[in-house]
């Protein structure tokens, strides 16, 4: 029995067959945690949503910001992009199951010192406070009527986690921290819009794993969203970044949760996308 950690797979379904083989992945043996972002910019968004819901408790995925995107649209909400590939979703006669299964997706999920999310962890949390956090959001997304919370979702603001914030206050904090977050800045405010690697930060800028503000952590974190990152590993930080950018011609990467081995495969034929 094996678990491996994946990387974003936006619907790059052919590269993560091509690395289930490579794997030698066995659903009915080894286990599988996702990082988020199954959908969105690749070709098959569909296929990776069945595949991956088909198989049941073997795989434990976290809500990433794309798979949000999905959900907002759904409902007619959030911006589209000329990019986005979530049309063959939408029109699918099976749509409804798979956006309710999506929607159902945690935006952390631990299990003994390990812990996995779409982009990272606030410094400015504990632990619990980000469970805490986790679980409001989880819950209105949950709601039979998901609109509500998914018109509301979006907004740059508050940036700081603070003593007073409102409830949509704290969950917008929440979805930007889990889904978004890559730099923080001294003062501790999230950075969303910056995407390079982290050696071209401006000073006093530094990704949310290296904030020297963070709550000493005692635990792995197992992120992706972040394919800029240039190396997956930061031991002493005590996080794994695991995008490897499957979808701009990357590739797809893989992690034993056990003996922490990594293995990847390129980016398929037509999935990678060339960059802009
Ligand atoms: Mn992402």
């Amino acid at each position: 029995l094996a678990t491996w950690i994946i990387g974003d797979i936006q619907g790059c379904h052919a590269s993560l067959q091509s690395l289930f083989q490579k794997l030698d992945f066995r659903p009915g043996r080894d286990r599988l945690w996702l990082v988020g972002d199954l959908v969105n910019r690749g070709p098959d968004s569909l296929r990776v949503l069945r595949s991956i819901r088909a198989l049941g408790d073997a795989a434990v995925t976290v809500l990433g910001n794309h798979d949000l995107h999905l959900l907002a649209m759904a409902e007619g909400l959030g911006r589209p992009n000329p990019e986005d590939t979530l049309q063959q979703v939408l029109d699918a006669p099976d749509r409804d199951e798979l956006l309710d299964w999506l929607a159902a997706r945690p935006l952390i999920h631990r299990d003994g010192k390990d812990v996995l999310v779409h982009a990272g962890i606030s410094p400015a949390w504990s632990l619990e406070e980000a469970q805490a956090c986790a679980d409001e959001v989880c819950s209105e997304l949950r709601r039979p009527d998901r609109r509500p919370f998914l018109s509301r979702m979006y907004g740059n603001k508050p940036e700081r986690w603070q003593q007073g914030l409102s409830i949509e206050e704290r969950q917008r904090y929440a979805v930007n921290a889990f889904t978004r977050m890559r730099f923080v800045n001294k003062g501790g405010a999230l950075l969303m819009k910056t995407k390079f690697g982290p050696d071209a930060a401006p000073s006093g800028v530094m990704p949310w794993f290296l904030a020297p503000h963070r709550r000493p952590p005692g635990y792995r974190v197992f992120f992706g969203h972040w394919s800029m990152l240039g190396q997956i590993a930061w031991p002493d930080a005590g996080v794994w970044g695991l995008d490897t950018g499957c979808i701009w011609n990357g590739r797809l990467t893989a992690i034993n949760r056990e003996t922490l081995e990594i293995v990847s495969v390129p980016a398929a034929p037509g999935d990678g996308r060339s960059p802009i």
